[in-house]
């Protein structure tokens, strides 16, 4: 049997009318709370909610049984009265507790940003992997949260009295979900042994990864670059899994290109965690393509947030380059200027109207040269059959002739050497 668990699967399309909350601290550290509700009711229309109403609040301190200050919960009470909201949305995380007094008090569901997140998540899961680390990420979310998820279902199947159900039947979904979480660890953790043994014998080609804010462009630049037809969708989270495909068109060597899952503002961290393959090709990377869309009016900040994640995840050291994407819809161009003045080695692009490719290219061959590291070779005259297949491992730039032998000044991938001598030793 299915463990019940909260669910909101809106039920015949019906888009519940929402309340969207967003919190002001003091400690300016996220992004301008405007700024976050827009980018929160992007979300909450992604994950087919109806945005009705938005409330926001300057908080110096957080209310640790209701988040808002009284005054604030009541009024946001009245709003959902007037508008008949069926769900209150906050942008911050809330604690279970914190959901669970707001709803009593509300009367309504009450969600945050990690849960919409996650139904987007879920919504958009395609592969068998990406659908358990959804499901297990839910379960989680879901497990400390249980006697609410019970409010929620009484809502959907549009009766009450189910709030009383007795503790005993919690007690009882409490260990249904424990047992699926262990069924789907185990699950998972089979998938990420065989993506492992995959990653390895990739091991030998340089890996980029194409990185940055969800919606940036990362699967239309993939598409670009390799030809393949990786999902690209106008809308947040397109892709949730990391597809690696190799490309060998335009390059002078072969390079493994892996699209990830986007980043965003305020993204749980476990959630983040639990997309282990998807952050596996990019902590594997030699290196990563950020891509930017400097037609956003936020891309600065989203470029932060991107940067911050990557370096949570230990990627400092990682050569990056920066790619500013859709500049085919700048009409001013004083930011692309300003940023070309900002970051000299960013590559300018457009994946839509193809502008910049080129420049891409190069920048990527350019990263992966200064990584080859020097080796001689010397080759007698009646093994020159060998050069072709020398060339395919490795840059050679210079070649000088002697009497019977001649030497061959390489530069090549440090994976590729042994590779390299063992082609020589076998013909030797
Ligand atoms: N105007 C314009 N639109 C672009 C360009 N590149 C991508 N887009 C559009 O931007 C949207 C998002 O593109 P995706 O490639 O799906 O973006 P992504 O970064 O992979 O997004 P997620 O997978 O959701 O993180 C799509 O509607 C693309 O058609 C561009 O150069 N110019
Ligand atoms: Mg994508």
């Amino acid at each position: 049997m299915k463990p019940v668990y909260f669910d909101t699967q809106k039920v015949n399309n019906h888009q519940p009318r929402a309340i969207l909350v967003g919190v002001e601290t003091n400690q300016g550290t996220g992004p301008p709370v405007g700024d976050s509700l827009d980018e929160l009711s992007g979300l909450a229309t992604t994950a087919h909610y109806d945005p009705v109403a938005h409330l926001t609040q300057r908080l110096s301190t957080i209310h640790p049984k209701t988040y808002l200050g009284s005054g604030k919960v009541e009024e946001l009470h009245q709003a959902v009265k007037h508008h008949d909201a069926e769900i209150v949305i906050f942008d911050e995380n809330l604690s279970p507790a914190q959901t669970r007094n707001l709803e009593n008090l509300l009367k309504c569901n009450v969600v945050d940003r990690s849960w919409i997140i996650l139904e987007i998540f879920s919504d958009h899961a395609r592969t068998s992997e990406a659908k358990t680390q959804v499901e297990l990420a839910r379960l989680k979310y879901s497990l400390p949260r249980l006697t609410r998820m019970w409010g929620h279902l009484s809502r959907q199947r549009g009766g009450i009295g189910m709030r009383d159900v007795g503790e005993t039947q919690i007690q009882l979904d409490r260990r249904m979900i424990r047992d699926q979480i262990s069924k789907l660890t185990k699950k998972l953790n089979r998938i990420h042994k065989e993506k492992q043994t995959q990653r390895k014998s990739r091991q030998t080609t340089y890996q980029v990864a194409l990185v940055g804010y969800t919606n940036v462009g990362k699967s239309t630049l993939m598409n670009c670059l390799t030809g393949a037809d990786t999902l690209v969708e106008n809308k947040l989270f397109a892709t949730l899994d990391a597809t690696v495909r190799k490309v060998k068109k335009n390059f002078p060597y072969p390079i493994l290109l892996a699209d990830t899952v986007g980043l965003i503002d305020k993204l749980p961290h476990d959630l983040v965690a639990s997309f282990k393959s998807t952050l596996d090709e990019v902590r594997n990377a030699d290196l990563l393509v950020h891509v930017i869309d400097i037609s956003h009016p936020h891309y600065r900040r989203q470029m932060a947030t991107a940067e911050s994640v990557l370096n949570e995840l230990g990627m400092h050291d990682t050569p990056t380059v920066n790619v500013f994407n859709k500049i085919d819809r700048i009409e001013n161009q004083q930011d692309v200027e300003e940023m070309r003045r900002l970051y000299p080695d960013a590559v300018f692009v457009s994946c839509r109207k193809e502008l910049g490719l080129d420049d891409l290219r190069r920048a990527i061959v350019h990263h992966y040269e200064a990584r080859l590291v020097p080796y001689q070779v010397e080759l007698d005259y009646t093994r020159s059959d060998l050069i072709p297949e020398i060339r395919k491992h490795a840059l050679v730039v210079d070649e000088r002739y002697h009497d019977e032998t001649m030497t061959l000044d390489l530069r090549i991938w440090p994976h590729h050497k042994a590779r390299l001598m063992e082609l020589l030793n076998g013909y030797a």
